[in-house]
């Protein structure tokens, strides 16, 4: 069985966003292969975060992949930080990407705009390198993720080329996995802009109440005309609902189209606020009692050891390829 394996910053309050892109997704492959899955806490730390808002996030996101039903018994569900051999292996693997590739990522060039050059982090600047690190770690050949992070994962690919070039077939080519609906869940307020943890407003957050969540569906922004088509391009508003309804419903465009014909957005986005809060109700309440039942230290405490076992025999193999471990 291939190896999966892809993760979430608990950078913030999580959102439908990363629940269509990430964790339902996550949910749905699981059985087809072997994953890990892991709470990037390092990654969190590449922009400014308080360390006790950290800490629950970090707790937090573990209860969400529980509550989406990822089974502990078959997926590894780790911190990153409790596997030291990701840092470890990000030391070495620094050496092969260079200061160019790096400079054009399209997330560094995002979140350092607004920054003064010399208040912008080294480790925001080197974050593929610790996301290469991660995927490699683990020989993982599939990689969910969403439509933003398929940058990273090319880059990756890269790494993976010129380091078995130079050291012989060392480390398994990963491949990203974009779903085919959901990969780029828009804001509700602006819907040219990503869903984002880290946006202030026009975002459903996996912590807000059932009924904070069809307020925001039924205040969301939509465009010109009356009429249900799925055109991103013209009627980016409407086609994200539509992108929301279809990955949550199961139902195509087509199908969403030819249903509300002749009906207007406001029975759309009722119908589109139901399949949210059909969906949300049992997710949140299981996320509560998870919560309640202390379940995620175990959880965590027993995939740290697993992943930690994993993941050394593949950095024992790059330490040996470069030179590093006594023979
Ligand atoms: N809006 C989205 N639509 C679909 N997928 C999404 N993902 C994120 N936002 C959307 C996917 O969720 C996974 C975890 O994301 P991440 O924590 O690595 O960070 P990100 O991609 O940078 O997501 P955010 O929410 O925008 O975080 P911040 O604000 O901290 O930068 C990934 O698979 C991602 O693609």
């Amino acid at each position: 069985m291939d190896r999966i394996l892809s993760g979430i910053k608990p950078t913030g309050q999580l959102t439908l966003g990363n629940y269509i892109g990430a964790i339902k997704n996550f949910s749905r492959v699981q059985y087809d292969g072997e994953p890990f899955l892991f709470i990037a806490d390092l990654h969190a730390l590449t922009l400014p975060i308080d360390p006790e808002v950290l800490r629950k996030n970090s707790r937090d996101v573990a209860a969400y992949y529980l509550a989406a039903g990822l089974d502990p018994k078959h997926s590894t569900i780790f911190l990153q930080s409790d596997v030291s051999t990701h840092s470890e292996l990000a030391i070495i693997l620094q050496n092969y990407l260079y200061m160019g590739e790096l400079s054009r990522m399209t997330q560094f060039k995002d979140k350092s705009q607004k920054m003064k050059e010399e208040a912008i982090g080294l480790g925001l600047f080197a974050y593929p390198v610790l996301m290469a690190a991660d995927i490699v770690l683990y020989d993982a050949k599939r990689i969910p993720v969403g439509e933003d992070q398929v940058q990273h994962v090319e880059l990756a690919r890269d790494l993976v080329k010129r380091f078995n070039n130079r050291y012989g077939e060392v480390l398994t080519m990963p491949r990203a996995e974009v779903a085919k609906v959901g990969k780029r869940i828009m804001s509700l307020s602006d819907p040219t802009k990503k869903m984002s943890k880290s946006e202030p407003k026009g975002d459903i957050y996996l912590s807000d109440s059932l009924e904070v969540m069809r307020k925001k569906i039924m205040s969301a922004v939509t465009d010109l005309g009356h009429e249900i088509k799925y055109d991103p391009e013209n009627k980016p508003g409407i086609s994200n609902l539509m992108t929301i309804l279809s990955s949550l419903s199961g139902k195509s465009f087509e199908e969403i189209e030819k249903e509300f014909e002749g009906k207007g957005y406001g029975d759309f986005k009722r119908a589109v606020a139901d399949a949210v809060v059909k969906e949300m109700e049992p997710f949140k309440a299981k996320y509560e009692e998870i919560v309640a039942s202390g379940l995620v230290d175990k959880v965590l405490e027993e995939g740290a050891k697993k992943a930690y076992d994993a993941s050394k025999v593949v950095l024992t193999r790059v330490q040996k390829a470069v030179g590093l471990y006594r023979k």
